[in-house]
């Protein structure tokens, strides 16, 4: 509870911040985009998603608390395009709570407005799992955010229960493998296979592929090999301040 009323403090004191993770494209050898992370600066403790997201989950404080992140993304999108020509997109990823919300797009529209940023400055990261817990309201949502423009990838891909047949239907840009797959590759046959099976149902569909949690080279190679080049995890970068994050800016130029 203690916890709680703090967390509601927590935004209007600006104890919210967003960590950036570089997501890189290992052929080309650059950033492609950054995946936006929630921080809370407790004093001089840094409290890490997990010890508050569920909670903001349970009181609904994720609703601002994710409409904050998507001002805030379109804002630090904003600095970085006058300061280092940056014109890929920043994702942030939203609980299907968000999706519920028939103003979520209009919300959206707002922040890139403010910051005279196009509407593809922002990705949206939605979980398998989320995605699917609530298609009745996700599918009108994720068409009209198509409309304008705003990517939508599937996070944790793999580990839900999607059904084929409602992706191929689906305004959908992009899928991540779970890390899950990725930490298995050259240890186990089934994540490779699994690894495998993923990129061609991307390919198939016309989907972007990107593997998260790439932690050792070997299993960069190995996703190189199979056909994907799009990577993040902490090989190339943990998620980091945006101060510390230019001098992956710096080389995109
Ligand atoms: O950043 P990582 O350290 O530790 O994040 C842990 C978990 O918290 C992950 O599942 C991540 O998706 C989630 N998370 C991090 N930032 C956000 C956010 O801004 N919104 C939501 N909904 N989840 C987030
Ligand atoms: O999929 P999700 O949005 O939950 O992913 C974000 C989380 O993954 C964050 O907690 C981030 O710190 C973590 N993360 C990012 N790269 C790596 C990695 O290479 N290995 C592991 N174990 N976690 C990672
Ligand atoms: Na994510
Ligand atoms: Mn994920």
């Amino acid at each position: 509870l203690e916890l709680e009323s703090a967390l509601h403090k927590a935004l209007e004191r600006n104890e919210i911040v967003l960590h950036y993770q570089p997501k890189v494209d290992v052929r080309a050898a650059r950033m492609v985009g950054a995946e936006a992370l929630m921080r809370w600066k407790r004093g001089d403790k840094l409290v890490p998603p997990a010890e508050f997201i569920p909670l903001a989950e349970e009181t609904g404080l994720i609703v601002p608390l994710s409409e904050w992140a998507l001002r805030e993304a379109a804002r630090q999108a904003k600095v970085w395009q006058l300061n280092f020509g940056f014109s890929d997109s920043i994702a942030v990823n939203l609980p299907s709570r968000l999706f519920e919300r028939t103003d979520l797009v209009e919300h959206i529209h707002q922040c890139v407005s403010a910051y005279g940023v196009p509407h593809r400055a922002i990705q949206l990261e939605i979980t398998e799992n989320n995605l699917m817990k609530d298609l009745q309201n996700v599918i009108p949502a994720l068409h009209r955010l198509n409309e304008v423009g705003v990517e939508i990838s599937i996070d944790d891909f793999g580990t839900g229960y999607s059904s084929l047949a409602y992706l191929t239907t689906l305004p959908i840009s992009e899928v991540k493998i779970d890390r899950t797959f990725v930490r298995d590759l050259g240890i186990t046959p089934q994540s490779s296979a699994v690894v495998t099976a993923i990129i061609a149902l991307a390919r198939a569909l016309g989907l972007r592929v990107i593997a998260e949690g790439v932690e050792t080279l070997r299993q960069m190679d190995v996703l190189h090999r199979l056909g994907c080049s799009l990577m993040q995890g902490f090989l190339f970068s943990k998620p980091l301040p945006p101060e510390e994050l230019e001098q992956w800016l710096a080389q995109t130029v």
